[in-house]
């Protein structure tokens, strides 16, 4: 049976394969700093995952379940490796480390940095098309002669929602507004909804894409793909809830990036808000939710690990 080494090994090469190795070099070293070296690469592994739960419950290929997952799982990480190297720019969070390094920017510069994110971004979306983009202008973009067309357009639309102004991006701007970093909107105080609307888009929504692109190349069902979603949802809440616990109880050392910024700058967190305690039986909670919706799909694999995971992890 696959283990979870086995889809971080064959993210990792799938990564860096799906760089565009073509174009300027500058430009792709700046990519390649952003996202290889480091990263517990939880996303893609859960896109491999959902894909290989969903093949393995319908009792179809697992080969095949997995080579039409690749390409999202690289799309979704590529999207989260920008959103960390914009997260930590000066303007933004303004750190500098990240995954035990010195951050993008630092290395390569703001200009560089602001690119970098730029160019995963636009990559994820030409990685899902399943379409390989040419290296020279003016050549004509091969048409997408396949079955699967379908599933893939699908997949691009879960993309856009998640790592957009509905998704990801909306949740960051709730952010920056709740630090003050704003000049056209005072800085507003979060109470615990918005506090859960913000997480439930800013990191919320990319996870539970993570895990709906790998059910949707695998072709499930509604009713399957939304209780993935289900899962991931709860999965996404918890995988928060731990993060703001760690940056109270863990070191820079342990994380590889800068702890207690979030509590420093008076954002609220769960621990904040909740208390230590609470907030560790908050994330249990989810994670029982998340395997229910697991358990009422009759979907398994390394999907109820990847929860344990989740809740279990130092970093
Ligand atoms: C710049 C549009 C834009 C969005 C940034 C995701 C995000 C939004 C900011 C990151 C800030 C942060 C530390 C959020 C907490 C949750 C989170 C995404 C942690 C990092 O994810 P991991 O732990 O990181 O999966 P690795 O390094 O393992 O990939």
């Amino acid at each position: 049976m696959t283990s979870l080494d086995d889809l971080r090994r064959l993210v990792e090469t799938a990564l860096e394969q799906s760089l565009p190795a073509s174009a300027p070099e500058p430009i792709v070293e700046a990519m390649r700093y952003g996202l290889m070296g480091g990263g517990k690469r939880l996303r893609p592994c859960l896109t491999l995952a959902t894909a290989e739960a969903v093949a393995i419950r319908n009792n179809t290929a697992l080969g095949d379940a997995r080579s039409l997952a690749l390409p999202a799982a690289c799309a979704i990480e590529f999207i989260h490796s920008y959103s960390l190297v914009h997260d930590d720019l000066p303007a933004m969070d303004d750190d500098v480390l990240r995954r035990g390094r010195p951050t993008t920017h630092v290395v390569h510069g703001d200009g560089m940095a602001v690119l970098a994110g730029d160019g995963l971004l636009t990559q994820a979306f030409a990685l899902i098309t399943g379409i390989e983009i040419g290296s020279q202008f003016g050549e004509l973009t091969p048409d997408l002669n396949s079955r699967y067309a379908g599933r893939r357009l699908r997949a691009v639309a879960v993309l856009a929602q998640a790592a957009g102004a509905h998704g990801m991006v909306g949740g960051q701007a709730i952010d920056l507004i709740a630090a003050g970093k704003v000049k056209s909107y005072p800085a507003a105080a979060m109470d615990a909804d918005m506090l859960k609307d913000m997480h439930a888009r800013k990191t919320g929504a990319l996870l539970r894409a993570a895990a709906t692109l790998g059910a949707i190349m695998a072709g499930a069902d509604d009713t399957t793909i939304n209780a993935v979603g289900r899962y991931a949802t709860d999965l996404g809440l918890a995988f928060q809830i731990v993060d703001d616990v760690l940056d109270v109880e863990s070191s820079n050392e342990a994380l590889g990036k800068t702890v207690g910024k979030d509590a420093a700058a008076g954002k609220p967190t769960y621990p904040s808000l909740y208390g230590l305690e609470q907030s560790k039986q908050l994330a249990a909670d989810c994670i029982r939710r998340a395997k229910a919706s697991l358990a009422s799909a009759r979907l398994g694999g390394l999907l109820p690990e990847i929860a344990d995971l989740t809740i279990n992890r130092k970093s």
